[in-house]
């Protein structure tokens, strides 16, 4: 296998391509593509500073490095989960590399800031400990971008989670998901931008970045993902990828490029009217905001 740019030894290949690549011409593409999806969809500016979400991943962590190489002003910002070893080893590795590039990390600890786990408010409030989180992750990561004067937060989703999320909401047609899947979420009042800029990479090539560019990331899974949906709808998008390289590309893109702009406005029809949460001041159609909401059965439980 020759590496498609320079024909050196390749090291990767990326089916979806039809192409492999050596070390440094890998490392490009995954900048070309980071860029290609920031120039399409409008993500950031180089003049406005992004909070980057570093959870210790391979993704987030390639996210951070590939926008700092593509010369952008990215901060990152760790919240930690208290969900046992990971959350120890996903903030270590966080730190380390914050460290190693001289970066700032803002953190903040749902245990000793909150007062409450996952685990405890996923219980308390009966959710699922991945709806407990990804609203705690929603909440705190915007009024963070909001304090700290970040317009935009960039987030690490990558084709795999995206297209997986996908299959999830076309199997259900939850058009109010749906019409919110987009890989830029504008900002409005109160709400800072929402951006992913790995769409256009799959997770073994955010894995392999890391590797070739030594940035050590926390390699465990996350224990309360186990046996989740979102793992099954990776498998089975997987085994039509093997089957037909860039299917998962085809699908997530043909939705994004050209069912979801029919469907902007399905979320306005069904939102009421939004007011200032009483205890955090974020935008909320119920009385409190959810994470509030949450936070408060979190606490009073323990
Ligand atoms: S960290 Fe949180 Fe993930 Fe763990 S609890 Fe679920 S959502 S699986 S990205
Ligand atoms: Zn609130």
């Amino acid at each position: 296998m020759r590496c498609r740019s320079c024909r050196q030894p390749a090291v990767v290949d990326v089916p979806r391509h039809n192409a492999a690549f050596c070390g440094p011409c890998f490392e490009r593409h995954c900048r070309e593509q980071v860029n290609r999806a920031i120039d399409h969809f409008g993500m950031l500016r180089h003049s406005q500073p992004v909070l980057v979400a570093v959870s210790g991943g391979k993704d987030s962590l390639a996210l951070w490095d590939i926008l700092l190489e593509l010369g952008y002003q990215a901060d990152g910002l760790h919240l930690r989960l208290g969900i046992g070893d990971y959350s120890d080893a996903s903030t270590e590795a966080a730190r380390a590399y914050a460290a190693r590039i001289g970066r700032s990390l803002r953190e903040i600890s749902l245990p000793d800031d909150l007062g409450f786990d996952i685990p405890t408010g996923a219980a308390a409030s009966r959710r699922t400990p991945c709806s407990a989180c990804g609203l705690s992750k929603r909440h705190l990561f915007n009024q963070a971008a909001l304090d700290g004067g970040y317009p935009v937060i960039a987030t690490g989703h990558n084709l795999d989670d995206e297209a997986a999320v996908l299959l999830g909401n076309v199997l259900r047609w939850d058009l109010a998901y749906l019409s919110r899947q987009r890989p830029v979420l504008p900002a409005a009042d109160g709400f800072a931008r929402k951006v992913k800029p790995l769409v256009r990479l799959g997770e073994r090539e955010t894995a392999a970045y890391c590797v070739l560019r030594g940035i050590d990331y926390v390699v465990e899974e996350c224990p309360m993902a186990a046996g989740n949906r979102h793992l099954g709808y990776k498998d089975a998008l997987n085994q039509l990828e093997a089957r037909s390289p860039g299917s998962k590309a085809a699908f997530y893109f043909g939705f994004v490029d050209r069912a979801a702009p029919l469907l902007s406005g399905q979320l306005d029809d069904a939102a009421g009217e939004l007011h200032p949460c009483p205890s955090c001041g974020s935008p909320t159609v119920s009385e409190i905001c959810a994470f509030c909401r949450l936070a408060a059965q979190a606490v009073a439980a323990r």
